[in-house]
């Protein structure tokens, strides 16, 4: 018989999110009558809206016609990566710096192998798992010095450093995953931050891969809604970001993620050349309908339904942090982000989500999922119907007597 990938025994048994629903199922199991509220994986649930829509169904209902017809598209529809550019970008990239993804998850996955096993990863703690999951899948073992589990180096995100790390910290030549707005915590990086780990990502050789999948729920117009918008990060960062949750594409998929030119790998090869060649190899395109509805998105009526659609999720985090503000339990984000972060103190993040779950019948995450900085945290997603939400508040109101 073959041996199992080493790499797939390194990682955790399961992942964050499938773990939950578990639980979930098994609470629901026994109490039949519950009536439970999810708060917890930061799924989309509103409808698309109609401009939006019109744009998938017209693109499927074209494909019936020979004019409408189109086949694999690879990189992507050129006038959407045009469109990405100028809506993001002020235009500063060409369309054979952008590629369309089936979303941002699945390009975080691929991206690795750009520079393959062994290579240094750090990420920030609390984070996103695909970030070390995907790492481990793919080689990460270490360990390095300053290294956690299994190798990879966690980079604390925590109230005492205003949730940015320490960028002395950062591997040299490896690669640092960066998320702003953060998921979990929802804290956003402002731009002195983010130049100051442009500096040091350009003296120890790391690449940034920064995750913008939130950058359309941040409101206030000083911070950076792109790693872009600081200069010399053309030659370190790769971005990705998604449609997912700005449109609400959860389910419909689509994401795209900027490999600039002048990003090139110690030897002077072109790191995009390459990510070129890993898509046109090993993934077919987004797709057509999909970037039909984002070509929709993307034009005034399209921007205005995204605006839209982003404030009512953040008008449920509001309702979300001011429940939690009224118990006295310290929270952060929910302000430019769907993510409120919140601390109980002391407490194991697993032990409070079944107490949450058990008393209040809503469903969270727990924030160890994240990271060990995540040990006495609580994320509570803001994706959610507002009745749903409403009902979710109220419901704290029985942690009172924690
Ligand atoms: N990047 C970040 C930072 C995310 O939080 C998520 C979704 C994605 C990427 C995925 O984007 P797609 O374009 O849809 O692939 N995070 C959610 C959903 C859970 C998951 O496993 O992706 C969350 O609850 O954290």
């Amino acid at each position: 018989m073959l041996n199992r990938n080493p790499c797939i025994s390194n990682i955790k048994a399961g992942y964050l999110f499938p773990e939950i629903a578990k639980r979930r199922r098994s609470y629901a199991a026994a109490h039949p009558d519950a009536k439970i509220i999810s708060l917890g994986v930061g799924n989309t649930t509103e409808p698309i809206l109609p401009h939006i829509d019109k744009g998938l169904v017209d693109g499927a209902r074209g494909l019936a016609t020979v004019e409408g017809y189109v086949g694999y598209s690879d990189e992507g529809f050129e006038e959407l990566r045009k469109r990405i550019a100028e809506v993001f970008y002020k235009g500063n990239f060409g369309i054979d710096e952008i590629f369309i993804s089936d979303g941002a998850k699945c390009d975080i996955g691929r991206l690795q192998l750009l520079f393959g096993a062994g290579t240094k990863v750090a990420v920030q703690d609390p984070s996103y798992p695909v970030y070390v999951d995907g790492s481990v899948l793919i080689g990460a073992t270490g360990p390095w010095e300053g290294s956690g589990y299994q190798g990879i180096t966690y980079l604390p995100c925590t109230a005492e450093n205003d949730y940015f790390p320490d960028v002395e910290k950062l591997p040299e030549n490896g690669i640092f995953y960066f998320c702003s707005p953060n998921n979990p915590t929802g804290a956003v990086a402002n731009r002195e931050q983010l130049t100051s780990l442009v500096a040091a990502a350009r003296k120890k050789g790391t690449v940034i891969i920064f995750d913008a999948a939130y950058s359309e729920y941040i409101r206030d117009p000083a911070l950076p809604k792109s790693i872009f918008e600081i200069d010399g990060s053309q030659t370190c960062a790769i971005e990705v970001n998604s449609f997912s949750k700005p449109a609400g594409f959860t389910g419909v998929r689509l994401g795209w993620t900027v490999v600039p030119k002048e990003l090139k790998y110690a030897g002077g090869e072109s790191v995009n050349a390459d990510w070129n060649r890993i898509c046109g190899t090993i993934f077919n395109g987004a797709s057509n309908i999909a970037q039909w509805g984002a070509l929709a998105a993307l034009d005034s009526e399209g921007l205005k339904e995204i605006r839209q659609l982003s404030d009512f999720y953040l008008g449920n985090a509001k309702l979300i942090r001011s429940a939690l503000q009224n118990l006295d339990i310290s929270c952060i984000g929910g302000d430019n982000s769907p993510y409120i972060w919140a601390q109980f103190p002391g407490r194991d993040s697993w032990d409070v989500f079944a107490e949450i779950l058990e008393k209040c019948q809503v469903v969270t995450t727990p924030g160890e999922g994240f990271g060990p900085a995540g040990q006495s945290f609580i994320r509570f997603s803001a994706f959610g119907h507002r009745a749903d939400v409403e009902e979710a508040c109220k419901r704290l109101g029985r942690l009172r007597f924690v």
